[in-house]
C-alpha cells in the first residue's frame, strides 16, 4: 500500500495539556519503519498547523469548550485540504492531537464518498453542544459527522452531514453521557460496549463489522487510545477503567486486517506527558501495524 502520514497536533478540544505531542510521541515510535518494515511506500506530509492554546487565550473561555470552536474549525479545514493533497489511492494515517481533528480527517478520507466508521474507543464522542457536560469539543466529533450539534462544525468543507449514523460502529465503549445515550439509540448507532466485548468476544464482533461494511469503497477507523485499558495504555486525558486488553485491541486490528475492508485511520488521544516512557504511542504503533496487514507467521 502506499500511506500517507500526517500529524494534527491539536489540544484545543479539551483541558489537559499535552496531547498536542501526539504526533511526535508516535514518530519517535518509529511509526513510518514499522510500516515500511511490512513493504508499504510511506510519506510523511507533516503536521498540519495548530494554533498554540496561549495565542488563543482572549477566547477567555474554558480550556477545551466552544471558545475554540473557529480555531477547531480551521484546523479541520486545513486537515481535509492535506489529505485531498494525498492522491486518492493512499491509506493516510492521521495522527492526533485530541479526537476533535476526526471531523477533518473522516470528511478527508471519504473523498466525498459513503464513508462507513468503526469509533474504537471508551466513549462515543456523540454530544453536541446542548448534552455535553463537560463542554468539551472532543466529546463531539462523531455526532457533528453525524449531522448532530452546532452548524459551523457540521458543515465543515461542505454543506450537510459526512457519515450516516447506520455507517457506524462503536467498540471497546464504557463511559457514556445521558445525552449520548438517548441520541445514539435515536438515530440506530451500532454500539459495541465493553460488555458485549467480554459476552462475544472480538472474532464475534470483528465478523459482524466485516459483514456490514463489506462493498463499501470507504471504511474509516478512528482509534482513540483510551479504548485500550488504562493499565497498559497510561498516556491519555480520559483513562477509564476495564478496558481492551492488549490481545483483544490487535486482534480487532488484524481481523480488521484479514477482512481487507479499512482505508484510513486515526490514532488519537495519546498524551506523552501523563504516558510512562511512551508506552501508549509505542503501542499504538503495534496496533497500526496490526491493520496494515503485520503476521507473525
Ligand atoms: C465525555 C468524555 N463524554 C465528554 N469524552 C471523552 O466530555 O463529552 N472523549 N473523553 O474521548
Ligand atoms: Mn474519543
Ligand atoms: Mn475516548
Ligand atoms: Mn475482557
Amino acid at each position: 500500500k502506499d500511506i500517507g502520514i500526517l500529524g494534527v497536533p491539536m489540544d484545543l478540544g479539551q483541558g489537559r495539556r499535552g496531547v498536542d505531542m501526539g504526533p511526535s510521541a508516535m514518530r519517535y515510535g518509529r511509526l513510518q519503519e514499522v510500516l515500511e518494515g511490512l513493504g508499504h511506500r510511506v510519506h510523511d506530509y507533516g503536521d498540519v498547523r495548530v494554533p498554540v492554546v496561549e495565542s488563543l487565550r482572549h477566547a477567555q473561555q474554558e480550556p477545551g469548550g466552544m471558545g475554540y470552536l473557529e480555531a477547531i474549525r480551521t484546523v479541520c479545514l486545513d486537515t481535509i485540504a492535506a489529505i485531498d493533497q494525498m492522491p486518492a489511492e493512499v491509506f493516510p494515517i492521521v495522527l492526533g492531537g485530541d479526537h476533535s481533528i476526526a471531523m477533518g480527517s473522516v470528511t478527508g478520507a471519504s473523498r466525498g464518498e459513503r464513508i462507513g466508521v468503526i469509533w474504537v474507543d471508551a466513549h462515543a464522542d456523540f454530544n453536541t453542544p446542548e448534552t455535553s457536560p463537560s463542554g468539551n469539543i472532543h466529546g463531539m466529533p462523531l455526532a457533528h459527522l453525524c449531522g448532530l450539534g452546532d452548524p459551523r462544525l457540521v458543515h465543515l468543507g461542505r454543506p450537510g452531514a459526512k457519515v450516516r449514523p447506520e455507517d457506524v460502529v462503536l467498540i471497546g465503549i464504557r463511559s457514556l453521557d445521558p445525552g449520548e445515550v438517548r441520541l445514539l439509540r435515536e438515530r440506530g448507532v451500532m454500539v459495541y460496549t465493553m460488555k458485549e466485548v467480554d459476552i462475544q468476544g472480538i472474532p464475534a464482533i470483528a465478523q459482524q463489522v466485516a459483514a456490514k461494511f463489506k462493498g463499501f469503497s470507504r471504511v474509516h477507523v478512528s482509534l482513540d487510545a483510551d479504548v485500550l485499558d488504562p493499565e497498559i495504555a497510561p498516556g491519555v486525558g480520559t483513562p477509564v477503567p476495564g478496558g481492551l486488553t492488549y490481545r483483544e485491541a490487535h486482534l480487532l486490528m488484524e481481523l480488521l486486517a484479514d477482512a481487507r475492508i479499512v482505508t484510513s485511520l486515526d490514532m488519537v488521544e495519546v498524551n506523552p506527558i501523563l504516558d510512562i516512557a511512551n508506552r501508549t504511542a509505542k503501542i499504538m504503533v503495534e496496533l497500526a501495524s496490526s491493520l496494515l496487514g503485520k503476521k507473525i507467521y
